[in-house]
């Protein structure tokens, strides 16, 4: 299943809407479906309640994509102005930090245009989940085993084909002097993404020591199962071409069996799309000293169990490891070696 042909950016404004349309609709229809079997169970309030919530953080999901204004000076951006690259990629301050955060994951378009000008090859040894279980070398990334548009996450690279690609995103816009001096690309540090997610103060020094240090406390809030519209996870709907006995969460069902056009779900308060679900995130960091795993943050749409998505969860992976699951998401930083 290999992507659809190349968008214009104009094309990609109109369709991420029209698909943040048909999501809400999608959503909103099962809210209504809720309603009725709440109203035999009497609890009309308070399911009324949840619909009105979810009626409003889906339409400011959105409402993003309405607002087209963007700056060309990152100490200028802001959540309501982001600050846009070459590609289109757009970045928001995190408070906390000295970094600007993507709101997306990387997509299959920017990826692929990494891939034509530089030759880079992603595709070997890809783990994929088939429906007779995870398979390497089946897939890659351009055809992940499942349907995406140019406008999903890229998924199954591995670490160093995001390094790879920060390192060309650099220095191609260095070049063509669209990036402002100072600045470089790159993925989040561990702690970034923690302020980027929300979380408090976090004990320990380590992403090892900080792993589900901290209970009870998801990207969304503090419910389980995930409220209707949290994020694209293993619900009900991912049970397709998959082993009969892979487990789900039982009592959650989004649109998206795969993954999802990058912003079909609500933004966190900093403006963040799919920082729980869609695809684990890559991180600079290693888990833990002396040992060669790197972070990945945030679950994804084969995640199902509760603790895998709390929002102090960590998974560790070779860096070589290419999986379904994984993507990454660039930060602007201060450059380290301008
Ligand atoms: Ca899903």
């Amino acid at each position: 299943m290999k992507h659809e042909l190349h968008e214009d950016n104009a094309n990609y404004t109109k369709e991420i809407a029209f698909r943040a349309f048909l999501c809400r609709a999608f959503l909103l229809l099962r809210r209504a479906g809720v309603a009725i079997v709440a109203r035999k169970r009497k609890v009309r309030m308070k399911t009324t309640l949840r619909m009105m919530a979810g009626a409003m953080t889906l339409g400011l999901a959105g409402a993003v994509y309405a607002a087209s204004a963007t700056t060309t000076d990152p100490r200028a951006a802001s959540k309501q102005t982001p600050w846009e690259n070459s590609l289109g990629m757009r970045f928001v301050p995190v408070k906390d930090t000295e970094v600007l955060f993507c709101i997306w994951l990387t997509r299959v378009q920017d990826f692929t245009t990494f891939v034509r000008i530089t030759g880079h090859d992603a595709k070997a040894g890809m783990y994929s989940l088939t429906p007779d279980g995870i398979k390497q070398g089946v897939n890659t990334w351009d055809s992940p085993g499942f349907q995406q548009g140019l406008t999903h996450p890229v998924s199954g690279v591995n670490w160093e084909d995001a390094q790879a690609f920060c390192k060309w995103l650099t220095k191609q816009e260095r070049d063509a002097g669209r990036l402002p001096s100072g600045y470089e690309y790159r993925l989040p540090k561990d702690a970034e993404w923690s302020a980027a997610v929300g979380l408090p103060s976090e004990f320990g020094k380590t992403p090892k020591e900080k792993h589900r240090r901290i209970r009870g406390i998801y990207p969304w809030g503090m419910e389980w199962p995930p409220p209707i519209g949290a994020g694209n996870f293993s619900g009900t709907e991912s049970k397709v071409d998959m082993p009969a006995d892979r487990e789900i969460i039982r009592n959650y069902t989004d649109p998206h069996p795969r993954t999802s056009t990058v912003g079909s779900y609500v933004a966190n308060p900093l403006g963040l799309y799919d920082m729980s679900g869609n695809l684990w995130e890559w991180c600079e960091d290693i888990f833990t000293p002396n040992e060669p795993y790197r972070v990945l943050r945030g679950g994804a749409w084969n995640t199902h169990d509760g603790d895998d998505l709390l929002s102090s969860s960590r998974n560790h992976v070779m860096p070589g490891i290419r999986a379904a699951g994984n993507g990454f998401r660039c930060v602007l930083a201060p450059a380290a070696s301008p």
